[in-house]
Protein backbone atom coordinates (compact mmCIF):
# COMPACT_ATOMS: atom_id res chain seq x y z
CA UNK A 1 0.00 0.00 0.00
CA UNK A 2 1.19 3.38 -1.13
CA UNK A 3 0.01 6.46 1.19
CA UNK A 4 -1.04 9.55 -1.01
CA UNK A 5 -2.03 12.80 -0.40
CA UNK A 6 -3.64 15.04 -2.43
CA UNK A 7 -2.67 18.59 -1.90
CA UNK A 8 -4.58 20.70 -4.43
CA UNK A 9 -4.87 23.59 -2.41
CA UNK A 10 -7.64 24.84 -0.21
CA UNK A 11 -11.08 25.08 -1.92
CA UNK A 12 -10.42 22.57 -4.27
CA UNK A 13 -13.43 21.59 -6.22
CA UNK A 14 -14.75 18.06 -4.44
CA UNK A 15 -15.59 16.65 -8.32
CA UNK A 16 -12.27 17.20 -9.13
CA UNK A 17 -11.03 15.48 -5.77
CA UNK A 18 -13.44 12.65 -6.75
CA UNK A 19 -11.95 12.25 -9.75
CA UNK A 20 -8.39 11.98 -8.62
CA UNK A 21 -9.36 9.00 -6.43
CA UNK A 22 -11.43 7.26 -9.45
CA UNK A 23 -8.72 7.44 -12.03
CA UNK A 24 -5.94 6.82 -9.33
CA UNK A 25 -7.50 3.96 -7.43
CA UNK A 26 -8.73 2.72 -10.87
CA UNK A 27 -5.23 1.95 -11.77
CA UNK A 28 -3.88 0.77 -8.69
CA UNK A 29 -6.43 -0.62 -6.01
CA UNK A 30 -3.39 -0.84 -3.62
CA UNK A 31 -3.16 3.09 -3.06
CA UNK A 32 -4.52 4.75 -0.14
CA UNK A 33 -5.99 8.63 -1.27
CA UNK A 34 -5.66 10.93 1.56
CA UNK A 35 -7.10 14.64 0.65
CA UNK A 36 -5.06 17.30 2.68
CA UNK A 37 -5.31 18.52 5.42
CA UNK A 38 -6.65 15.00 6.62
CA UNK A 39 -3.55 13.43 6.35
CA UNK A 40 -3.63 11.01 9.26
CA UNK A 41 -0.30 10.65 10.57
CA UNK A 42 2.25 12.58 8.76
CA UNK A 43 4.89 9.53 8.69
CA UNK A 44 2.35 7.15 6.70
CA UNK A 45 2.36 9.24 3.41
CA UNK A 46 4.67 7.98 0.97
CA UNK A 47 4.05 10.40 -1.76
CA UNK A 48 2.50 13.71 -2.54
CA UNK A 49 0.30 15.26 -5.27
CA UNK A 50 0.65 18.76 -5.05
CA UNK A 51 -0.25 22.46 -6.35
CA UNK A 52 -0.11 25.42 -4.68
CA UNK A 53 1.27 24.02 -1.76
CA UNK A 54 1.80 26.07 1.47
CA UNK A 55 5.11 26.77 2.00
CA UNK A 56 6.62 24.34 4.55
CA UNK A 57 4.04 21.40 4.15
CA UNK A 58 5.94 19.11 1.85
CA UNK A 59 8.60 19.15 4.80
CA UNK A 60 6.58 18.03 7.38
CA UNK A 61 6.29 14.30 5.85
CA UNK A 62 9.13 12.55 7.14
CA UNK A 63 9.10 9.34 4.83
CA UNK A 64 8.52 10.89 1.20
CA UNK A 65 9.72 9.11 -1.39
CA UNK A 66 8.79 11.83 -4.05
CA UNK A 67 6.32 14.85 -4.99
CA UNK A 68 4.44 15.23 -8.13
CA UNK A 69 3.68 18.57 -8.96
CA UNK A 70 0.25 19.09 -10.79
CA UNK A 71 1.70 22.03 -13.12
CA UNK A 72 4.44 21.98 -15.57
CA UNK A 73 5.92 25.52 -14.14
CA UNK A 74 7.52 25.11 -10.75
CA UNK A 75 8.47 27.91 -10.10
CA UNK A 76 5.68 28.33 -6.96
CA UNK A 77 7.36 25.12 -5.76
CA UNK A 78 11.09 26.24 -5.79
CA UNK A 79 10.43 29.46 -3.57
CA UNK A 80 9.11 27.09 -0.35
CA UNK A 81 12.48 27.67 1.51
CA UNK A 82 11.82 24.10 3.44
CA UNK A 83 10.95 21.95 -0.11
CA UNK A 84 12.50 18.91 0.69
CA UNK A 85 15.34 18.64 -2.10
CA UNK A 86 16.53 15.02 -1.00
CA UNK A 87 13.38 13.11 -3.10
CA UNK A 88 12.94 13.07 -6.89
CA UNK A 89 10.27 16.13 -7.47
CA UNK A 90 8.14 15.43 -10.98
CA UNK A 91 6.32 18.28 -12.75
CA UNK A 92 3.74 17.16 -14.65
CA UNK A 93 4.12 16.55 -18.80
CA UNK A 94 0.87 15.38 -19.45
CA UNK A 95 -0.46 15.27 -23.16
CA UNK A 96 -3.68 16.83 -22.22
CA UNK A 97 -1.49 19.62 -20.76
CA UNK A 98 0.28 19.70 -23.96
CA UNK A 99 -3.17 19.79 -26.05
CA UNK A 100 -4.21 22.55 -24.14
CA UNK A 101 -1.59 24.93 -24.40
CA UNK A 102 -1.31 24.37 -28.19
CA UNK A 103 -4.93 24.87 -28.91
CA UNK A 104 -4.68 28.02 -26.99
CA UNK A 105 -1.21 28.88 -28.53
CA UNK A 106 -2.86 28.29 -32.28
CA UNK A 107 -6.55 30.50 -30.98
CA UNK A 108 -4.64 33.77 -30.11
CA UNK A 109 -1.68 33.51 -33.01
CA UNK A 110 -4.74 33.20 -35.77
CA UNK A 111 -6.71 35.60 -34.24
CA UNK A 112 -3.68 37.78 -34.69
CA UNK A 113 -2.71 36.25 -37.92
CA UNK A 114 -6.44 36.98 -39.34
CA UNK A 115 -6.06 40.95 -37.90
CA UNK A 116 -9.54 39.60 -35.70
CA UNK A 117 -8.82 42.95 -33.24
CA UNK A 118 -8.70 44.83 -36.14
CA UNK A 119 -12.16 44.03 -37.35
CA UNK A 120 -13.78 43.49 -34.06
CA UNK A 121 -12.64 47.62 -33.34
CA UNK A 122 -14.13 48.08 -37.39
CA UNK A 123 -17.38 46.02 -35.86
CA UNK A 124 -17.56 48.67 -32.90
CA UNK A 125 -17.61 51.05 -35.65
CA UNK A 126 -20.12 49.98 -37.89
CA UNK A 127 -17.27 49.77 -40.42
CA UNK A 128 -17.49 47.23 -43.33
CA UNK A 129 -13.81 47.06 -44.15
CA UNK A 130 -11.38 44.67 -45.55
CA UNK A 131 -7.81 44.14 -44.98
CA UNK A 132 -5.25 41.96 -46.35
CA UNK A 133 -3.95 38.91 -44.57
CA UNK A 134 -0.78 37.29 -45.81
CA UNK A 135 -0.59 34.00 -46.17
CA UNK A 136 0.98 32.03 -43.39
CA UNK A 137 4.81 31.36 -44.91
CA UNK A 138 4.96 35.13 -44.59
CA UNK A 139 4.18 35.21 -40.99
CA UNK A 140 6.72 35.04 -38.51
CA UNK A 141 5.87 33.66 -35.25
CA UNK A 142 8.66 33.12 -32.59
CA UNK A 143 8.43 31.25 -29.66
CA UNK A 144 10.15 31.74 -26.81
CA UNK A 145 10.69 27.93 -25.24
CA UNK A 146 11.30 25.06 -27.16
CA UNK A 147 10.77 22.54 -24.48
CA UNK A 148 7.54 20.02 -24.12
CA UNK A 149 4.66 22.93 -24.82
CA UNK A 150 6.64 24.91 -26.89
CA UNK A 151 8.07 21.86 -29.44
CA UNK A 152 4.00 21.04 -29.93
CA UNK A 153 3.23 24.40 -30.62
CA UNK A 154 5.70 24.57 -32.67
CA UNK A 155 5.16 21.43 -34.86
CA UNK A 156 1.24 22.70 -35.13
CA UNK A 157 2.31 26.46 -36.18
CA UNK A 158 4.73 24.07 -38.85
CA UNK A 159 1.69 22.33 -39.78
CA UNK A 160 -0.08 25.16 -40.68
CA UNK A 161 2.70 26.89 -42.74
CA UNK A 162 3.58 29.72 -40.83
CA UNK A 163 7.26 30.64 -40.60
CA UNK A 164 8.50 29.52 -37.23
CA UNK A 165 11.45 30.08 -34.93
CA UNK A 166 12.34 29.23 -31.67
CA UNK A 167 14.32 30.45 -29.03
CA UNK A 168 15.84 28.74 -25.94
CA UNK A 169 18.41 28.13 -23.52
CA UNK A 170 20.85 25.22 -25.23
CA UNK A 171 21.00 25.01 -29.18
CA UNK A 172 18.37 22.75 -30.60
CA UNK A 173 17.07 22.29 -33.80
CA UNK A 174 13.69 20.74 -35.20
CA UNK A 175 12.33 20.16 -38.54
CA UNK A 176 11.02 23.49 -40.33
CA UNK A 177 11.57 25.57 -36.92
CA UNK A 178 14.17 28.53 -37.20
CA UNK A 179 16.32 27.55 -33.73
CA UNK A 180 17.78 30.55 -31.61
CA UNK A 181 19.23 30.27 -28.29
CA UNK A 182 21.34 31.71 -25.95
CA UNK A 183 21.33 35.92 -24.77
CA UNK A 184 23.63 36.82 -27.64
CA UNK A 185 20.62 35.43 -30.51
CA UNK A 186 17.61 36.71 -28.59
CA UNK A 187 17.70 40.07 -30.47
CA UNK A 188 18.16 38.60 -33.70
CA UNK A 189 15.05 36.10 -32.62
CA UNK A 190 12.81 39.29 -31.09
CA UNK A 191 13.64 41.02 -34.89
CA UNK A 192 11.72 38.29 -37.07
CA UNK A 193 8.89 37.99 -34.63
CA UNK A 194 5.55 39.25 -35.41
CA UNK A 195 3.93 36.99 -33.30
CA UNK A 196 5.68 36.38 -30.01
CA UNK A 197 4.35 33.44 -28.02
CA UNK A 198 6.12 32.72 -24.41
CA UNK A 199 6.62 29.56 -23.25
CA UNK A 200 9.21 30.06 -20.76
CA UNK A 201 9.75 28.55 -17.04
CA UNK A 202 10.01 31.16 -14.82
CA UNK A 203 13.39 31.12 -13.30
CA UNK A 204 16.11 34.43 -11.93
CA UNK A 205 17.23 33.96 -16.16
CA UNK A 206 13.97 34.49 -17.70
CA UNK A 207 12.36 36.85 -14.92
CA UNK A 208 11.33 40.29 -16.62
CA UNK A 209 12.46 39.16 -19.85
CA UNK A 210 9.47 40.79 -22.02
CA UNK A 211 10.29 44.53 -20.82
CA UNK A 212 10.92 47.67 -22.82
CA UNK A 213 14.12 46.50 -24.28
CA UNK A 214 12.80 42.83 -25.05
CA UNK A 215 9.89 44.51 -26.82
CA UNK A 216 11.39 47.44 -28.97
CA UNK A 217 13.17 44.74 -30.65
CA UNK A 218 10.15 43.11 -32.23
CA UNK A 219 9.15 44.63 -34.93
CA UNK A 220 6.52 47.92 -35.34
CA UNK A 221 2.71 46.23 -34.74
CA UNK A 222 4.01 42.91 -33.41
CA UNK A 223 1.71 40.91 -31.00
CA UNK A 224 2.88 39.10 -28.01
CA UNK A 225 1.14 36.16 -26.52
CA UNK A 226 2.40 35.21 -22.53
CA UNK A 227 0.68 31.85 -21.33
CA UNK A 228 3.87 30.92 -19.40
CA UNK A 229 4.03 32.86 -16.26
CA UNK A 230 3.40 36.82 -15.45
CA UNK A 231 6.94 37.01 -13.88
CA UNK A 232 8.19 37.21 -17.48
CA UNK A 233 6.57 40.55 -18.07
CA UNK A 234 7.49 44.17 -16.92
CA UNK A 235 3.43 45.19 -16.91
CA UNK A 236 4.46 49.07 -16.94
CA UNK A 237 6.30 48.42 -19.85
CA UNK A 238 4.29 46.11 -22.05
CA UNK A 239 1.55 49.06 -21.31
CA UNK A 240 3.91 51.76 -22.92
CA UNK A 241 4.73 49.59 -26.09
CA UNK A 242 0.77 49.24 -26.53
CA UNK A 243 0.23 53.05 -25.61
CA UNK A 244 2.54 54.10 -28.43
CA UNK A 245 1.70 51.54 -30.77
CA UNK A 246 4.77 49.51 -31.22
CA UNK A 247 2.99 46.63 -30.01
CA UNK A 248 0.02 46.55 -31.41
CA UNK A 249 -1.54 43.62 -28.98
CA UNK A 250 -0.96 41.70 -26.30
CA UNK A 251 -2.81 38.43 -25.29
CA UNK A 252 -2.17 37.55 -21.09
CA UNK A 253 -2.90 34.64 -19.75
CA UNK A 254 -0.98 34.59 -16.36
CA UNK A 255 0.21 37.53 -14.29
CA UNK A 256 2.35 38.75 -11.09
CA UNK A 257 -0.13 38.71 -9.22
CA UNK A 258 -3.40 36.25 -9.33
CA UNK A 259 -6.07 37.01 -9.43
CA UNK A 260 -5.02 39.87 -11.17
CA UNK A 261 -5.95 43.16 -8.72
CA UNK A 262 -9.26 44.98 -10.18
CA UNK A 263 -7.05 48.17 -10.56
CA UNK A 264 -4.69 46.67 -12.62
CA UNK A 265 -4.75 48.63 -15.65
CA UNK A 266 -4.67 45.44 -17.87
CA UNK A 267 -8.27 44.83 -17.15
CA UNK A 268 -9.31 47.89 -19.17
CA UNK A 269 -6.58 47.98 -21.65
CA UNK A 270 -8.49 48.45 -25.03
CA UNK A 271 -5.13 45.98 -26.78
CA UNK A 272 -5.07 43.87 -24.09
CA UNK A 273 -6.78 40.28 -24.39
CA UNK A 274 -6.94 38.36 -20.61
CA UNK A 275 -7.88 34.92 -19.55
CA UNK A 276 -7.44 34.06 -15.79
CA UNK A 277 -4.73 31.80 -16.36
CA UNK A 278 -6.53 28.64 -17.97
CA UNK A 279 -4.67 28.84 -21.29
CA UNK A 280 -3.82 24.81 -20.30
CA UNK A 281 -5.54 23.07 -16.67
CA UNK A 282 -4.19 19.83 -15.19
CA UNK A 283 -7.17 17.53 -15.57
CA UNK A 284 -7.62 14.31 -13.87
CA UNK A 285 -8.18 11.90 -16.79
CA UNK A 286 -4.86 12.39 -18.25
CA UNK A 287 -2.80 13.76 -15.37
CA UNK A 288 -3.62 11.36 -13.21
CA UNK A 289 -1.93 8.60 -15.60
CA UNK A 290 1.19 10.30 -15.94
CA UNK A 291 1.40 10.40 -12.22
CA UNK A 292 0.56 6.51 -12.16
CA UNK A 293 3.64 6.00 -14.45
CA UNK A 294 5.63 8.21 -12.13
CA UNK A 295 4.87 5.94 -9.09
CA UNK A 296 5.81 2.65 -10.95
CA UNK A 297 9.06 4.39 -11.22
CA UNK A 298 9.73 5.24 -7.84
CA UNK A 299 8.57 2.46 -6.56
CA UNK A 300 10.73 0.10 -8.63
CA UNK A 301 13.35 2.24 -7.84
CA UNK A 302 13.51 3.78 -11.01
CA UNK A 303 14.13 8.14 -11.70
CA UNK A 304 10.65 8.88 -12.65
CA UNK A 305 11.11 10.70 -15.87
CA UNK A 306 10.20 14.77 -15.93
CA UNK A 307 12.02 15.39 -12.70
CA UNK A 308 12.86 18.64 -11.98
CA UNK A 309 16.74 19.98 -12.16
CA UNK A 310 16.83 21.93 -9.53
CA UNK A 311 20.32 23.54 -10.57
CA UNK A 312 18.59 24.98 -13.62
CA UNK A 313 15.20 25.86 -11.58
CA UNK A 314 12.83 24.04 -14.20
P1 LIG B 1 10.09 22.88 -20.47
O1 LIG B 1 10.98 22.85 -19.28
O2 LIG B 1 9.81 21.62 -21.18
O3 LIG B 1 10.66 23.93 -21.55
C1 LIG B 1 11.20 25.14 -21.20
C2 LIG B 1 11.89 25.77 -22.39
O4 LIG B 1 12.34 27.08 -22.00
C3 LIG B 1 13.12 25.00 -22.85
O5 LIG B 1 13.21 25.02 -24.24
C4 LIG B 1 14.26 25.80 -22.25
O6 LIG B 1 15.49 25.74 -22.94
C5 LIG B 1 13.71 27.21 -22.34
N1 LIG B 1 14.41 28.09 -21.39
C6 LIG B 1 14.51 27.97 -20.06
N2 LIG B 1 15.28 28.96 -19.54
C7 LIG B 1 15.68 29.71 -20.60
C8 LIG B 1 16.50 30.85 -20.75
N3 LIG B 1 17.08 31.42 -19.68
N4 LIG B 1 16.69 31.34 -21.98
C9 LIG B 1 16.13 30.76 -23.06
N5 LIG B 1 15.33 29.66 -23.01
C10 LIG B 1 15.12 29.15 -21.78
O7 LIG B 1 8.73 23.57 -19.98
P2 LIG B 1 7.25 23.36 -20.55
O8 LIG B 1 7.30 23.57 -22.00
O9 LIG B 1 6.68 22.11 -20.04
O10 LIG B 1 6.48 24.56 -19.82
C11 LIG B 1 6.88 25.91 -20.00
C12 LIG B 1 6.15 26.81 -19.01
O11 LIG B 1 4.80 27.00 -19.42
C13 LIG B 1 6.02 26.30 -17.59
O12 LIG B 1 7.23 26.50 -16.86
C14 LIG B 1 4.88 27.11 -17.04
O13 LIG B 1 5.36 28.28 -16.42
C15 LIG B 1 4.07 27.49 -18.28
N6 LIG B 1 2.73 26.88 -18.27
C16 LIG B 1 1.63 27.70 -18.21
C17 LIG B 1 0.36 27.17 -18.22
C18 LIG B 1 -0.83 28.05 -18.23
O14 LIG B 1 -1.95 27.57 -18.09
N7 LIG B 1 -0.69 29.34 -18.42
C19 LIG B 1 0.13 25.72 -18.28
C20 LIG B 1 1.35 24.95 -18.36
C21 LIG B 1 2.60 25.53 -18.34
P3 LIG B 1 16.32 24.35 -23.00
O15 LIG B 1 15.47 23.44 -23.84
O16 LIG B 1 17.57 24.71 -23.66
O17 LIG B 1 16.44 23.89 -21.58
C1 LIG C 1 1.21 24.93 -15.06
C2 LIG C 1 0.10 25.88 -15.04
O1 LIG C 1 2.36 25.31 -14.80
O2 LIG C 1 -1.06 25.44 -15.13
O3 LIG C 1 0.95 23.75 -15.33
O4 LIG C 1 0.33 27.08 -14.97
Amino acid sequence: VSVVVLYNGPGDAPAEIDAWRGYLKACDPGIDFRVWPDTGPLAEIDYCLAWMSKPGDLARYPNLKAIFWLGAGVDHLLKDRELPRHVPIVRLVDPGLTAGMTEYVLQHVLRYHLRQPEFDAFQRQGLWRKLDIPLAKDRRVGLMGLGVLGRDAAAKLVDLGFAVAAWSASPKTMADVACFHGDEQLMAFLGRTEILVCLLPLTPATAGIINARTLAALPRGACVINAARGGHVVDADLVAALDRGHIAHATLDVFTEEPLPVEHAFWRHPQITLTPHVASQTIAETASQVVIEGLKAVRAGRLPANVVDLQKGY
